[in-house]
């Protein structure tokens, strides 16, 4: 039989290009060249299989244009980047990267919450600025974490693994909204109440949105819901950029109608809304949540297991849609 053909669409670590070597004709992305649509449809050519990151859209056009495709393995947990429907309907499986993150990204969240509150960058950039003369009583005050009422919007794993952090860690209140209400030994083990959207947005001290992208979820906060919250309130977003209205955001942070902001994603990235570079209340990360090395590392071989397993054993260890004859 002869070997499947793989497109490594973006760099990844050398260990796993290899592991893939063993199995597949392996084609990479070594120099991280980030492709538009027609060059990875080009790319995509004659291969049976992909590994591909948040980066790479699969959609309808993709899928037509490259009718060879079997399987998309996403190296992320989010896969706002397929168009399921469309993939379901050309018979292409999907994979993500679930619970190998959920730790280190919950990690993240919950620093940049801190950060956030405590106003970390905006004192780092002002010590570095040569400002700091001398101490003040009320110099770079923030919120305290510890005993405040933590706000998740979205309760999935990594909004668990926030709220147990919040709990048991910082005492904090927490309280929460998601599509459904967790059960009860869930919302026990994260000491958490399910509250209303409204109830969220107003009650917390600190918000953190740990919800999937979708059109549902589209600015699910925007200037409505900023209006909402407390003026002392600080909003984190480690979920994806659209879910929050960045220019909306920018105008609340600079009006203060909340405190302060951190945010890992943004709308239209790398590209980032100007006015929230010039804010001194909001602290800016390179959507790096999952970036420690041992869970990127996890990450990248749980998608080319996927691959692995879905072309020797007919299966995928995590998919996202059902496919029903996956082998053309
Ligand atoms: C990835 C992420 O780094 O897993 C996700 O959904 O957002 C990040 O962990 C990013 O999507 C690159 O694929």
């Amino acid at each position: 039989m002869t070997q499947a053909k793989i497109l490594v669409a973006r760099a990844v670590f050398p260990e796993v290009i290899a592991s893939l070597q063993a199995h597949f004709e392996v084609t990479s992305n070594q120099d991280d060249v980030v492709w538009t649509k027609a060059q990875l449809i080009e790319q995509l050519q004659g291969k049976d299989g992909a590994l591909t990151t948040g980066s790479e859209r699969i959609d309808a056009d993709v899928l037509a244009a490259c009718p060879q495709l079997k399987i998309a393995a996403n190296m992320a947990v989010g896969y706002n980047n397929f168009d399921l429907v469309a993939m379901s309907h050309h018979g292409v499986q999907g994979t993500n990267t679930p619970d190998v993150l959920t730790d280190t990204t919950a990690d993240f969240g919950f620093a940049l919450m801190m950060a956030t509150a405590r106003r970390m960058t905006e004192s780092e950039h002002f010590l570095r600025r040569g400002e700091w003369t001398k101490w003040r009583y009320d110099m770079f005050m923030g919120s305290d974490i510890h005993g405040a009422t933590l706000g998740i919007l979205g309760m999935g794993r990594i909004g668990q693994g926030i709220a147990q952090r919040g709990a048991h860690g910082f005492g904090m209140k927490v309280i929460y909204h998601n599509r459904s209400r967790l059960d009860p030994a869930a919302e026990a083990r994260c000491q958490a109440t399910y509250v209303s959207k409204e109830d969220l947005l107003k009650r917390a001290d600190h918000l953190v949105l740990v919800l999937p992208y979708s059109a549902e979820s589209h600015h699910s906060i925007g200037a409505a819901e900023l209006a909402q919250m407390k003026p002392t309130a600080t909003l984190v977003n480690i979920a994806r950029g659209g879910i929050v209205d960045d220019a909306a955001l920018a105008a609340a942070l600079k009006a203060r109608t909340i405190a302060a902001a951190g945010l890992d994603v943004f709308e239209g990235e790398p590209q980032v809304h100007p006015d929230l570079l010039t804010l001194p209340n909001v602290v800016l990360t390179p959507h790096i949540a999952s970036a420690s090395g041992p869970t990127r590392l996890a990450m990248a071989k749980l998608a080319a297991d996927n691959l692995v397993a879905f072309f020797k054993q007919n299966a995928v260890l995590t998919p996202v849609n059902s496919v029903v004859s996956a082998i053309k």
